[in-house]
């Protein structure tokens, strides 16, 4: 953290002990340089979410830092009008999605982003614009330490297991996708857990009921409290963090509205 927070010139601090830094003293809208995503991006790989608080940037803007970042993709449940790159998240929109486990607002029950895509997006940008007075937080779990947890044998069992992930929740056309349960993160190494309960439907190559047990004990144990860094919002706070390395889940346990700004960037094929 020391290295790349030096080169910045900013203050940072550990967010919680199972992941995440505060970043501070950090203007984006007027020094986002090729620097400063380069610094910014050690200190991601390092933490696997950075909080940025006071950021005041605009959905185009918040899209111009995205690109900074690689390619972007777009969302098919919630586009902003400006830009179909950045995502509106609003609870105006009275959509409720019925994912394989159970029914949740966007962004709600746990899962990496868009895991049913055959390049799921590595990062994640969320720019909080409106809020409600209290609740509405986002909670992460830290899944190379669920990973590195899981008993001996558990992480012989699924070294090579593939799991098949669906996005048919958006809409008919949305596409499937097929990828390992123990993902190796391509820039650190590090392997981590790659199973959700919005997007996972089975493990390939297994019976049905076996299948289910096992992703059961995954999805319990890949949330367990101590994994867990839980966001409390504040107006302009800009939140990142790798999917490779987090599962995310939306607290739904407000009644005003809450407005958010999110962009994805591409990545490549999960191995
Ligand atoms: O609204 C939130 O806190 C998170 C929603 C979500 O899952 C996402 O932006 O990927
Ligand atoms: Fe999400």
């Amino acid at each position: 953290m020391a290295e790349a927070a030096q080169e910045l010139g900013v203050v940072t601090s550990r967010a919680s002990v199972a992941m995440g830094a505060r970043v501070e003293g950090i203007d984006l809208a007027e020094d986002g340089g090729a620097d400063v995503i380069g610094d910014l991006r050690d200190l991601l790989l390092e933490h696997h979410l950075l909080v940025l608080p006071g950021q005041e940037l605009s959905a185009l803007e918040l899209e111009a830092f995205g690109r900074r970042w690689g390619d972007l993709l777009t969302h098919p449940a919630t586009k902003h009008r400006d830009t179909d790159y950045v995502q509106f998240i609003g609870d105006r929109v009275k959509t409720k999605f019925t994912f394989f486990r159970g029914v949740h607002p966007f962004g709600g029950g746990w899962h990496s982003d868009m895991t049913w895509h055959s390049t799921p997006p590595i990062i994640t940008g969320l720019h909080a614009q409106r809020l409600p007075s209290s609740g509405g937080d986002t909670a992460f779990a830290n899944q190379h330490l669920a990973y590195e947890s899981l008993r001996e044998d558990l992480r012989e069992r699924i070294a090579d297991l593939k799991a098949f992930h669906t996005g048919k929740v958006f809409g008919p056309d949305v596409e499937d996708s097929v990828h390992p349960v123990v993902r190796t993160h391509d820039e650190t190494g590090r392997k981590a857990l790659y199973v959700n309960g919005n997007f996972t439907k089975y493990i390939l190559d297994m019976p049905e009921d076996e299948s289910e047990l096992l992703l059961y004990a995954l999805f319990a144990h890949a949330t367990r409290p101590e994994f867990v860094y839980r966001h409390h919002w504040q107006v302009n706070d800009l939140v990142l963090w790798d999917n490779r390395s987090v599962m995310h889940y939306a607290i739904r346990d407000y009644d005003e509205p809450r407005f958010m700004h999110r962009i994805v960037v591409k990545g490549g094929t999960p191995a």
